[in-house]
């Protein structure tokens, strides 16, 4: 079996049903791969469902429904097969499109996983893609959806850009004439969206000195240094997209001159990456581009209206669900975002514990769980960057959890750490479970085994370190 047969017969599969439901999971990846999958079904006017679910637990398997529909699980249903096989679902009734570790079961359930070919940088919602590709060619102007889902997922951010099949999709997209990638330009989030100076100010990664946290050291930077107007004829702030390709140089040039400051030395091109820029977008939303626009997803899902992400990335832009959708999902992401400045605010006002490899913070329950990696994240940026942060937190509808939240930073990283290793390790250890990435991860642990988690978790990264 290849990676392109099982596309091909996943194609074959969806092609075949009479009726699809698809099962997805609420965050940006799942939300753009149930649009991508919704849509190359539904244009062969095959009869579609779709329901969308945090995880994929024994609690959520009752929302799957009990019909003879193609049961397609999507961006979720690899680590969960004993959950299907409990459920009784056939091998005939079951596709699964993942990019998660598969389990072993006694069924072998049809899925398409690119991990076991060893494309660990592609997101379920561009797995989806290839297979949507597959059914009709002319879907490929689903690219762009897939690579929203690849960016929200971040699997752009170790490389600084999409690579493998996942650049392939993105190449795909500018086929299609909706995406629009730009090379060699700042590693940084808000291009369409933020005013220059705190866009400039917000990128922490790498730490610029003078820069980072320093909206006025920016707005200095850009007017007096580069010589670059920060207001638009109207008054209004230029936003990154604004700039001309030689004032974008002129900024990162200058950029690079502030990280001689840094206190250890930073590659210069680690403030370079390539970014995902949608022409058929309007200028001045998140919808430009895809990192802002997995991070509206992303609210739309942690305030649990993933179907208001889904209708915008559908994107029947003359219709009036869909003006409403994205006045919503407008919504979602101001509240996500106060929340989120609510937390780092937290965070900060009441003052990390340091060990001598962590900062941690148990927030209790003042915070809905869903956003305390993302406040973990931002404060982070604002304490010292080489402790990697992590957040404890209690669950909302589950008393017996505790839900664990870290984050660090691409300098700690190449320097070893491993905060999925990390977290995997020290929650089986006490009889939780954990994943993520390098760079970011999460774990859930029993409320009796959490004193001490800490310091386990800071042994773990001590050693990664030594
Ligand atoms: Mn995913």
């Amino acid at each position: 079996m290849s990676f392109t047969q099982e596309i091909a017969d996943a194609a074959e599969t969806i092609k075949n049903a009479d009726s699809v439901t698809i099962i997805s999971h609420i965050d940006a990846d799942g939300i753009t791969s149930e649009a991508v999958l919704r849509q190359a079904i539904t244009r062969r006017n095959i009869n579609l469902e779709s329901v969308f679910v945090r995880q994929l637990e024994p609690m959520t398997m009752k929302h799957v429904p009990d019909n003879d529909s193609l049961k397609v699980f999507i961006d979720l249903g690899a680590g969960q097969q004993n959950l299907l096989e409990e459920r009784g679902l056939k091998e005939s009734e079951v596709l699964i499109i993942d990019h998660h570790v598969s389990q072993d079961t006694d069924t072998p359930y049809q899925q398409v996983n690119g991990l076991k070919y060893g494309y660990e940088k592609l997101s379920a919602a561009g797995a989806g893609y290839f297979v949507a590709r597959d059914i009709e060619d002319s879907n490929i102007d689903l690219a762009k959806l897939a690579v929203i889902g690849n960016v929200g997922d971040m699997m752009a951010r170790e490389s600084r850009g999409l690579i493998g099949p996942a650049k392939e999709i993105a190449d795909d997209g500018v086929k299609a004439g909706n995406v629009k990638i730009i090379d060699g330009d700042l590693n940084s989030y808000g291009i369409s969206t933020r005013p220059l100076h705190f866009f400039l100010s917000y990128s922490n990664d790498p730490f610029v000195p003078g820069i980072t946290n320093d909206a006025e050291g920016a707005q200095r930077l850009v007017e007096e240094y580069a010589k670059i107007p920060l207001r638009k004829d109207n008054g209004k702030f230029r936003v990154w997209e604004d700039l001309k390709s030689d004032e974008k140089d002129r900024i990162i040039k200058l950029m690079k001159y502030h990280l001689i400051d840094s206190d250890e030395p930073v590659a210069p091109e680690r403030l370079i990456a390539q970014h995902y820029v949608f022409p058929d977008e309007p200028r001045y939303t998140p919808l430009r581009n895809a990192s802002e626009y997995a991070t509206m997803l992303n609210a739309c899902g942690r305030w649990v209206k993933p179907k208001v992400g889904s209708t915008v990335c559908c994107g029947n832009k003359k219709s009036r669900e869909y003006t409403e959708a994205c006045s919503e999902a407008a919504d979602m992401l101001r509240h996500h975002r106060s929340v989120i400045r609510e937390m780092m605010e937290y965070i900060l006002d009441t003052g990390v514990k340091e060990l001598s490899h962590l900062q941690y913070l148990h927030v209790g329950d003042r915070f809905p769980d869903t956003i305390v990696g993302i406040g973990a994240g931002m404060a982070l940026s604002k304490l010292n960057w080489r402790l990697p942060i992590m957040i404890l937190c209690y669950l909302p509808d589950d008393p017996e959890l505790v839900k664990i939240s870290m984050r660090t930073n691409e300098t700690m990283v190449s320097k070893g750490v491993d905060l999925q290793a990390a977290l995997l390790e020290a929650s089986e250890a006490v009889g939780g479970a954990g994943g993520g990435h390098k760079i970011a991860a999460g774990a859930y642990i029993s409320r009796s085994r959490e004193a001490g988690f800490a310091e386990r978790v800071n042994e773990i990264l001590k050693r990664q370190l030594s």
